[in-house]
């Protein structure tokens, strides 16, 4: 196996749904199953906050969505949690800056895929010298899912970090929506990250669709 092509990386960060078993108000798998059916494009567990799943429940919630994933050709990817994606045999992990140290981490999972989340262009350039395939950078805007998140950024610093010769792809996070998701397309993300805007719509079907929409518009 060899790094992921970043052209195939770019294609695979356009409709990016995260989630974990405290982002949703039913069943996790189910929304998963609908949203691929909406047209995700690739998919992280991330699961956080003070009722979220541990241990082996952490586990088998991640096995029952990685078999969702690997059965609909859907990327499967691990929020920080390194073990766990070894065990589950993930297609990748994506680590924030406090989470760990790039190189060992690239180091563990071999060639699977690596996302970093990025702030400022000093750590966009350290992540990719030391491994990363794609950056998540934000918020791009507000957001209510994550507590200790940096400043809203907004879907322009993307832009920047463009002319300041980051070429790799790039995938927008933080307050995403259907509202707002064309102007960060503007901004020059290859990708759109969101939560709520899927975990917590009324048909995350149609949720993604609508999504996935402004890539063709
Ligand atoms: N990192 C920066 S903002 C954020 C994360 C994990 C939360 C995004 O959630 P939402 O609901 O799409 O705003
Ligand atoms: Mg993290």
């Amino acid at each position: 196996m060899a790094r992921i092509d970043s052209s195939v990386m770019r294609d695979l960060l356009k409709v990016y749904f995260i989630s974990g078993s405290t982002n949703v108000s039913t069943d996790l798998s189910h929304v998963l199953k609908q949203a691929i059916d909406g047209g995700v494009t690739i998919f992280q567990y991330r699961e956080k906050g003070e009722e979220a799943l541990t241990g082996e429940e952490k586990e088998r919630l991640g096995k029952e969505l990685k078999d969702i994933c690997q059965t609909r050709n859907i990327p499967f990817i691990v929020n920080d949690d390194i073990d766990l994606a070894l065990k589950l045999d993930a297609d990748g992990v994506h680590i924030g800056q406090d989470d760990g140290n790039v190189p060992e981490v690239r180091k563990k999972i071999g060639d699977r895929i690596l996302g970093v989340s990025a702030h400022n262009i000093d750590e966009a350039n350290n992540a990719l010298r030391d491994g990363a395939d794609y950056l998540g950078v934000g918020p791009v805007y507000a957001t209510s899912t994550k507590q200790d998140t940096e400043k809203v950024c907004g879907p322009h610093f993307i832009a920047e970090l463009r002319e300041k010769g980051i070429d790799a792809p790039i995938v927008a996070i933080g307050g995403i929506n259907q509202a707002n998701a064309a102007k960060v397309v503007r901004g020059k993300a290859d990708g759109l990250s969101v939560i709520t805007a899927i975990s917590k719509a009324e048909d995350p079907t149609v949720a993604t669709a609508e999504l996935a929409s402004v890539w063709t518009r």
